[in-house]
């Protein structure tokens, strides 16, 4: 990871970082989209290019569509924003974030599945019988986790969320606002040909305001932190291509991670691109341009 020149580095994940930008109110960050993939929780040594773009673009067209359900932190996609970042980095406002993961499911997949599977229930709302994998659910359901540091995010239950955050009705406002943006999202995705089959937000509060208004942060509504699927459920779309040649390369899915070859990027970095260009309806190219120096 090349750290962008000068900016303090505060937080940084597998695929991203947040930087200080140190600005004189000191109310500022720069989240940054680098093109690495991981897949079975191993970051692979090999960029898809255009990765960290497609995200940006993707998270700020769904923060400029959902700004009538709640406040987000995003301020600027190129004032800002370094050159050797731009189109790749936002700058957002610094929010006291949530400690809890705001999970929305619509279909039953993933942890939700394997949780479903042992006892009936996902973040303990019991689900009906005989479901069966990647099937639709009666409702949209909110199943929040713990953020782990290291290791996996764990499913909790409302009351626990409610508990770890201190506040009941900010818990209530957090779970309706979660649940309206899934609703919105997923309506706006099937009408272009894309099941959002769940997603996840990280919300926070605005503490320089008197009033704390809720604030959506973080990335939103990315293939990175939301199932999309083409068509019908099937476990498929974007980093599904790296996992299937992933899976089938032989390697044991221990770290490191093996090279991505040339084929598998260009086949991902094409997903990817498509899903920019299905969801946003406007070419890819578009975003560069508004971003482009
Ligand atoms: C988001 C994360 C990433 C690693 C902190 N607006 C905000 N204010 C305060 N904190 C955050 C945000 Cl978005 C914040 N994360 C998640 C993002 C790299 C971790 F790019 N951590």
């Amino acid at each position: 990871m090349t750290p962008l020149a000068d900016l303090s580095l505060i937080a940084s994940g597998k695929v991203r970082e947040i930087y200080d930008l140190d600005d004189a109110a000191g109310d500022r960050l720069l989240m940054v989209a680098s093109d690495r993939i991981s897949t079975y929780d191993a970051v692979h040594p090999t960029p898809i290019p255009d990765k960290g773009k497609v995200l940006t673009g993707l998270s700020v067209f769904w923060f400029e569509k959902t700004a009538h359900i709640v406040e987000n932190h995003l301020i600027s996609a190129t004032h800002g924003v370094p050159e050797e970042a731009l189109g790749r980095a936002l700058v957002v406002r610094k929010l006291a974030m949530l400690p809890v993961e705001c999970v929305v499911r619509g279909y039953i997949t993933g942890s939700g599945w394997k949780d479903y599977q042992a006892t009936g229930s996902v973040s303990g709302i019991p689900l009906p019988d005989g479901l069966l994998e990647s099937q639709q659910l009666p409702e949209p359901i909110f199943t929040p986790s713990t953020k782990a540091d290291v290791g996996h995010d764990e499913a909790i239950d409302f009351d626990a969320a409610a508990e770890l955050v201190g506040d009941r009705a900010l818990m209530d406002r957090v779970r309706e606002v979660s649940i309206a943006l899934y609703s919105f999202a997923a309506a706006h995705a099937r009408d272009r040909g894309v099941i959002l089959a769940d997603t996840k937000f990280e919300l926070g509060i605005d503490e320089h305001h008197p009033e704390r208004p809720l604030v959506l942060g973080d990335e939103v509504l990315t293939p990175d932190s939301s199932r999309y699927w083409p068509g019908r459920p099937q476990p498929s779309f974007d980093k599904q291509y790296v996992r299937d040649w992933a899976s089938a390369s032989g390697w044991d899915k221990l770290p490191p991670a093996p090279p991505i070859p040339d084929h598998v990027v260009a086949g991902t970095r094409a997903r990817y691109v498509e899903a920019y260009e299905r969801i946003a309806g406007e070419p890819f190219q578009a975003w560069l341009d508004r971003t482009a120096p």
